[in-house]
């Protein structure tokens, strides 16, 4: 079982990853409206580092980040519980638009800021239970041009996305169960980075 790494720095996803599970849209935002609103949700948001425990041992997460979302999404991640920060009007304008361009009701955000290359997010699927059995996840990603890891569990094959400013990353059906993924660190990458994944958070589990 070996270790396979598939490079992509075209527009167009690798036709390994079906399309019944991932799709990528370069310029669904134009660079222009990409750089005004990183900018903007850089310096507006109230940014935080919550730490989270892992194996046992708490830790500071290597980025920053802001919950926001409608009022009953409340979710838990890593033994801590995240209560949303009420809706921002560009973010729930935008959060309306993908809803309805993706026939999907996101009602939550998480949004994540890489300061610089050294902040990283972990192997991960976004396989909570309040997100429900077959998730829709639309990533946006304004700013730095960063590497997106993609693991496939069962063979362990990695495939390397670069998500580029303005993008749209929508991961859906089995991929959350198929596939973990991962944000690296990239010490050469000085700039910041702004990545929104839109959820829908199922608030009636009991
Ligand atoms: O920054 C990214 O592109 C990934 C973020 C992510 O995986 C998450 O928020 O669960
Ligand atoms: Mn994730």
């Amino acid at each position: 079982m070996g270790l396979h790494t598939t490079n992509v720095n075209g527009t167009e996803l690798p036709s390994h990853l079906g399309d019944d599970m991932f799709s990528y849209q370069a310029d669904a935002l134009s660079a222009v409206k990409a750089q005004r609103l990183y900018c903007y949700l850089r310096d507006t948001l109230a940014w935080q580092q919550p730490t989270i425990k892992v194996f046992g041992k708490w830790h500071s997460i290597p980025r920053l980040q802001v919950y926001m979302g409608d009022a009953d999404t409340a979710y838990t991640y890593s033994g801590q519980v995240f209560t949303p920060e009420p809706w921002l009007k560009p973010i729930d304008d935008m959060r309306n638009r993908l809803s309805q361009s993706l026939g999907t009701e996101f009602n939550a955000v998480l949004i994540n800021y890489y300061r610089h290359g050294l902040d990283c997010m972990g192997w991960h699927a976004d396989d909570e239970a309040e997100l429900g059995e077959q998730p829709t996840i639309a990533s946006v990603s304004l700013g730095a041009l960063r590497k997106f890891k993609l693991k496939e569990k069962g063979s362990g094959v990695v495939t390397d996305l670069a998500l580029a400013s303005g993008s749209l990353l929508v991961m859906k059906g089995q991929s959350q169960k198929l596939y973990e993924h991962s944000l690296p660190k990239q010490r050469r990458v000085s700039q910041g980075r702004i990545n929104l994944t839109f959820r829908h958070i199922q608030s009636t589990l009991l």
